[in-house]
């Protein structure tokens, strides 16, 4: 008897850029483009086996050991139904296909990383989890990246640019169907091999405001959102492409801190505002500032997402500089008992 069973895993990515705010929530098509880094470590990963059985009743999901109920036309739900399509479309086409597009699926997922810790599991999680059902069905073997992005998208938006390597650039698209907002690579890992990214944990309590509701409160009340997408973001875009591509460091941080303080600010421009940072994110906001001013250039970045967080970018030169300073200014983070939960320097080059 046969096994249909795979594993694959995926890694958390970080936005420069960020993605806030749907156009369509069902389809999760964003309001605008994004662009992110993938972190290419051992920890910060989700990992995911999926396994097709004649013999299993129904569609099951155990994350981290604890089984989550699948909703009906949930997002979840979607994924599977998409790649199960798609399954059966490959099975009507060969007959020599084994025909498990009918089995229900057993799939169990694991994130080697506190889940808590507002550090993008969403995105890991949905990203191994579309790559393992779509190994399963041999899909991964007849479907790029890309294609496959626009079901990791429709599990979480930002999933879908973890579904590749190195710097990703989700594009927001213009179609109604969602057929072109998708994920392609901007370049791969090994372009920009000194780039580092400090994850630096404030807090691993779980977030106040999910992003999914907190996106679309901002959506309908945030007149800055409107600025950002048809003013800011396209340009930013375009300019952070030229400096990946150029590996010109200066630039592409000033453009990180830049997005971030204005995502942060139309937050604060959503009513009832939303507050992510808190007073130890700014006091190492002000590190990163000082430290630059005092090098007399722009030798790291700092970029917060939906938490208290701090990710910074730095090349391998300057790491052990800007890792000793946040010690130094921050000595309470030697007490964690989690050693991750201080800091790791994550290698994505
Ligand atoms: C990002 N974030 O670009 C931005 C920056 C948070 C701040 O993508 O509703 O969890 O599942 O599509 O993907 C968080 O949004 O939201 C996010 P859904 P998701 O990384």
């Amino acid at each position: 008897m046969s096994l249909y069973q795979a594993t694959a895993s995926a890694p958390v990515n970080i936005a420069c850029i960020k993605y806030w705010g749907k156009r369509d929530t069902a389809l999760i098509l964003p309001t605008n483009s994004s662009l992110s880094v993938t972190l290419d470590q051992d920890h910060l990963r989700s990992t995911t086996t999926s396994r097709a059985d004649a013999s299993f009743t129904k569609d099951t999901l155990w994350l981290n050991g604890k089984e989550e109920v699948i909703k009906p036309g949930g997002r979840t739900a979607v994924c599977i139904e998409e790649l199960r399509r798609l399954r059966k479309v490959a099975e009507d086409a060969n007959s020599n296909e084994p025909k498990i597009s009918s089995f229900k699926l057993h799939i169990a997922s694991y994130n080697n990383f506190p889940t808590a810790a507002g550090l993008a599991s969403s995105a890991a999680g949905f990203a191994a989890l579309v790559s393992s059902i779509a190994q399963l069905y041999s899909l991964d073997k007849v479907l790029s990246a890309s294609q496959l992005s626009l079901i990791a998208r429709q599990g979480s938006g930002s999933a879908c640019r973890s579904l590749m390597g190195g710097f990703v650039a989700w594009q927001a698209g213009q179609l109604a169907d969602g057929s072109d907002s998708l994920a392609v690579q901007v370049a791969p890992r090994e372009h920009w091999p000194e780039m580092h990214a400090l994850i630096c944990v404030v807090s691993d309590a779980k977030k106040g405001t999910s992003s999914t509701s907190g996106m679309q409160r901002t959506v309908e009340t945030s007149p800055l959102l409107q600025h950002r997408i048809n003013h800011v973001v396209p340009q930013r875009m375009k300019d952070i492409t030229a400096a990946i591509q150029a590996r010109d460091f200066p630039t592409f941080a000033r453009l990180t801190m830049q997005d971030s303080n204005q995502f942060h600010a139309v937050c604060l421009d959503t009513e009832p505002p939303i507050f992510y940072m808190n007073d130890v994110s700014r006091a190492l906001v002000q590190l990163v500032v000082e430290y630059n001013r005092a090098a007399g250039e722009v030798r790291a970045a700092y970029t917060y997402d939906a938490g208290p967080n701090c990710v910074i970018y730095v090349l391998q030169k300057h790491v052990k500089e800007i890792a000793n300073l946040v010690v130094r200014f921050f000595p309470l983070a030697e007490t964690f008992k989690d050693p991750f939960a201080l800091f790791a320097s994550e290698k994505i080059g």
